[in-house]
């Protein structure tokens, strides 16, 4: 999760969406399989999302089957529970998790830093959807103040909310 926090921060700043960190972990290797972060990639993209299409893309796989050349133990941690729901209407995070695990192996565990703030989706849905589905997931604590900090620095300093624009 230390790493994961240190990936977050290379997110650059917006007030659309959290700046977050994520790794897809090979726990039997004790290996770091591919890092992301929140709009590294091209696009709108999510950290969890650039975990995985970094994966896909470095193994020559499509990233719709990349469940099926991940080890059989990986896990991922994400500095935020992964999205149930985006405002953009792109595909979320727990569906590309999901996406991993239809050919039997794929993503089992996921460990999350803090739950997603209610800003742009009020009460987030992704921790439930995943365990509802058979992902277990686990808090990571001691991470919450600094990961939320680094989220939502793009936000502005009006109690979370983002910046009046000046039109
Ligand atoms: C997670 C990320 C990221 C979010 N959550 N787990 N990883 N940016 O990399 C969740 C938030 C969405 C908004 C806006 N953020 O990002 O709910 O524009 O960013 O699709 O709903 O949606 P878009
Ligand atoms: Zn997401």
């Amino acid at each position: 999760m230390r790493e994961a926090v240190s990936l977050s921060e290379k997110s650059p700043e917006r007030p659309t969406n959290f700046r977050v960190g994520a790794l897809l972990f090979d726990v039997d290797a004790n290996r770091i399989l591919a890092t992301g972060f929140t709009l590294e990639l091209p696009g709108n993209t999510h950290a969890e999302q650039c975990c995985l299409s970094k994966y896909a893309a470095a193994n020559d796989m499509t990233e719709d089957r990349v469940g099926d050349i991940l080890p059989p133990h990986t896990v991922l941690f994400s500095t935020m529970e992964p999205c149930a729901k985006r405002l953009s209407g792109n595909i979320s995070c727990v569906e590309r998790i999901l996406q991993t695990t239809r050919g039997g192996a794929g993503i089992r565990q996921v460990y999350i830093g803090v739950k997603e703030p209610s800003t742009f989706v009020g009460d987030s849905a992704g921790r439930a959807q995943l365990v509802r589905e058979g992902v277990e997931c686990f808090y990571v604590p001691g991470f919450d103040d600094e990961i939320l900090k680094i989220a939502t620095s793009g936000h502005g300093h009006g109690h979370g909310q983002p910046e009046p624009s000046h039109a």
